[in-house]
């Protein structure tokens, strides 16, 4: 378990706005003076906190406290993502000293599921040597303790922020520890590890900057016609809208090179998929596809709901991604050099 350090840090999550505070800023009496900034209690040094923040990324639950805009004028205050990073390259000399390829995962509730995914992940990859990081937040089960028995770093941060959230953290890990690719994949075990390689490699041999799997140009071994329905739907709209041919947009196993994710503004603390893939195109990174297995999930289950709250949110998410990036990097397909 990764210790934040300081004692009176109020520690706010960059994505998501929300601001996690430690218990003597509690006591310090911000309850009773309730305004719009929503912060995240008993705070990240008690344990009680993992259950505490054990409720849905990036909204107010039960443990949620209110405080006014003043909440760090009287501590110390900094993000959640700095402190994590500070603790974890303190505790795991390896994060400071990172290989050419870093596989970022993250993983919420993962006991039993993760430890065959790391198993899985090949090292050297494309002629590179590679290391996992893991990045846990908020879990109630050994996930964290599988994956060190594994052989990964992990950053085990206490408070659930969403996957989203993690996987940012887990892109400035590599990146501050001297990574040049990373390869992302899911910690349930429905991403084939195999794929890994041929969907590196283009980012390898510098002819892309950005890579997804893809189910529709390789296999769809799950049987939901409903979520095959959503990929295709959500496919055409981001074609659309980005003048680029996305046919898979909701496909976790990606590779980039480091610098891409740092170029981007991602503010999803759960649904990053298609803020990600959007930004990259927006921002005129060379991006592409290629062919890739999705696999039928043996155990666990999904932490993102069922198909229709997991269709609102896509939909939402490609539509405030793609107005903030309109507005900001004017996409056109001019501006994609995607290949
Ligand atoms: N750290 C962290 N990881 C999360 C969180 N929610 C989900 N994950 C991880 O993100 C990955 C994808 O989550 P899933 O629930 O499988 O979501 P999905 O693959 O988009 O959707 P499904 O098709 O329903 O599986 C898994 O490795 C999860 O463990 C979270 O709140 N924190
Ligand atoms: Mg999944």
């Amino acid at each position: 378990m990764i210790h934040l350090p300081g004692l009176a840090h109020n520690l706010r999550d960059e994505t998501s706005g929300l601001l996690y505070v430690y218990p003597p800023f509690i006591e310090q009496g911000f309850e009773r003076n309730p305004s719009p900034m929503i912060t995240e209690g008993p705070g990240l040094g008690s344990s009680k906190s993992v259950k505490a923040a054990n409720v849905e990324p990036g909204r107010p639950a039960g443990g949620l406290r209110e405080s006014n805009g003043s909440a760090s004028a009287g501590s110390r205050s900094c993000s959640v993502d700095d402190a994590a990073i500070e603790a974890l390259f303190a505790e795991d000399a390896r994060a400071r000293n990172l290989p050419p390829v870093v596989y970022v995962i993250a993983a919420y509730n993962e006991e039993g599921a993760i430890g065959p995914v790391l198993d899985g992940l090949r090292s050297p990859i494309c002629g590179l040597p590679a290391a996992i990081v893991i990045v846990v937040d908020g879990a109630s089960d050994g996930t964290a303790e599988e994956a060190r028995k594994h052989g990964a770093i992990v950053c085990d941060v206490r408070v659930r922020r969403g996957q989203g959230s993690a996987l940012k953290l887990g892109y400035r890990i590599a990146r501050e520890g001297g990574a040049r690719y990373i390869v992302t994949t899911d910690a349930d075990g429905q991403y084939d590890p195999a794929d890994a390689e041929g969907v590196l490699e283009p980012v390898v041999s510098g002819t892309a900057d950005f890579v997804a799997g893809s189910r529709i140009l390789g296999r769809d071994e799950t049987t939901d016609p409903l979520r095959a329905l959503g990929v295709r739907v959500f496919a055409g709209v981001i074609s659309l809208l980005t003048g680029h041919k996305v046919t898979d947009p909701a496909f976790g196993l990606r590779a980039m090179r480091v610098e891409v994710p740092a170029a981007l503004d991602l503010r999803q603390p759960q649904y990053q998929a298609s803020e990600l893939l959007i930004g990259v195109i927006a921002r005129g990174f060379r991006a592409t596809e290629r062919p890739a297995t999705m696999q039928r999930r043996r155990i666990s289950e999904t932490k993102k709901g069922r198909n229709l709250q997991y269709g609102i949110r896509f939909a939402r998410v490609i539509a405030t991604t793609w107005w903030r990036e309109r507005t900001t990097s004017a996409i056109t397909p001019a501006t994609t050099r995607a290949s």
